[in-house]
C-alpha cells in the first residue's frame, strides 16, 4: 500500500494518542533514511520506502504506565519489569490500532545471534527527527585525541530525560516522497556545549548531569530517580518497600 504523509499521520494517529496517554512518543521515518547512515551489517531488510516508527519513553511513562502495570501484575515477581511493561504496552496498542497490518517490533533490549543490537536506537532517533545524536564527529577539533567517545541523543524538550525503547516496521506500508526527512532540533549548538555534553556523558554519566545539558520541560520524578538509581537486582526489594 503506497501512502502519503497525511495518510501516514492518519494511520498512526490513534497509536500516537494511545501511547501518549501512557507516556510514550512515536516518530515516523523511512527505512532508507536509516540505511543511508549505517553500515551494511546494520541495514534493516525492508525496502527503502517502508514506514518505520521509533518509540521513546518520556518521564511520565513511569507514573502513567509502569506503576499501573506493576499493580496489574498483582505483586507477581516480574523479571525485567521495565522491558515487559514496554512490550506489553506496545503489543496491546499495536493489536488495537493496527489489527490488519503486519507490524514487526524490535525492542532496545533485544540482540541478534551475532550479539549486535537489533537496531541502532540513537541513529533511529536521529533520522526520525526525535532527538539529535551528538557524536565526536560533531566536534570540529575534538580535545580527546584518539580516545573513543560515545555519542548521546538529546531531545529538544526532554534533554536526556527519555529512553529509546523500540523500532516498529510496517512491512506492507510504502511511503512516497510526501514524508520528508527533517533534521532533529540541534539544541546543543555550540562547540563548547557539545564538548561539555560528551564529557559529562562519557566521564560522569552516573551523575546524570548530561541529561540537563538543555533546559527541559519535564524530568524524572524523585520516585523514578530512586528506581533507576537502584541496581536492577535490588529493584524488587525497593518495589516491595513501596508496597
Ligand atoms: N531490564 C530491566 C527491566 O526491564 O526492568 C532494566 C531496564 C532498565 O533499567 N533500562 C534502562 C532504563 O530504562 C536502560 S534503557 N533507563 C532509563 C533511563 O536511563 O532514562
Amino acid at each position: 500500500m503506497a501512502t502519503s504523509a497525511e495518510c501516514v499521520e492518519e494511520l498512526i494517529r490513534p497509536f500516537r494518542e494511545s501511547l501518549k496517554a501512557q507516556g510514550f512518543e512515536i516518530y515516523p521515518f523511512k527505512v532508507g533514511w536509516y540505511n543511508a547512515v549505517v553500515s551494511r551489517a546494520h541495514h534493516l531488510s525492508p525496502p527503502a520506502d517502508t514506514l518505520a516508527l521509533v518509540l521513546v519513553s518520556t518521564p511520565s511513562m513511569f507514573e502513567r504506565c509502569f506503576l499501573p502495570f506493576l499493580q496489574s501484575q498483582r505483586c507477581a515477581a516480574v523479571r525485567d519489569p521495565i522491558d515487559q511493561c514496554t512490550a506489553h504496552t506496545v503489543s496491546s496498542s499495536v493489536s488495537l490500532c493496527f489489527p490488519n497490518q503486519s507490524v514487526d517490533v524490535s525492542y532496545d533490549y533485544e540482540m541478534l545471534p551475532s550479539r549486535r543490537p537489533k537496531f541502532l536506537a540513537q541513529t533511529a532517533a536521529h533520522v526520525s527527527g526525535a532527538a539529535y545524536y551528538y557524536q565526536k564527529s560533531d566536534i570540529l577539533s575534538p580535545p580527546w585525541g584518539d580516545k573513543k567517545m560515545f555519542g548521546v541523543c538529546i531531545h529538544p524538550r526532554l534533554g536526556g530525560w527519555f529512553a529509546i525503547r523500540a523500532l516498529l516496521l510496517f512491512k506492507d506500508v510504502q511511503v512516497g516522497d510526501e514524508l520528508q526527512q527533517k533534521d532533529p532540533p540541534d539544541c546543543v549548538c555550540s562547540q563548547e556545549d557539545r564538548i561539555e555534553l560528551l564529557e559529562r556523558f562519557n566521564f560522569r554519566w552516573q551523575d546524570w548531569s548530561y541529561r540537563d545539558i538543555v533546559p527541559t520541560e519535564e524530568s524524572y520524578s524523585p520516585q523514578q530517580r530512586e528506581y533507576f538509581l537502584t541496581a536492577p537486582g535490588q529493584r524488587g526489594a525497593l518495589l516491595r518497600q513501596w508496597g
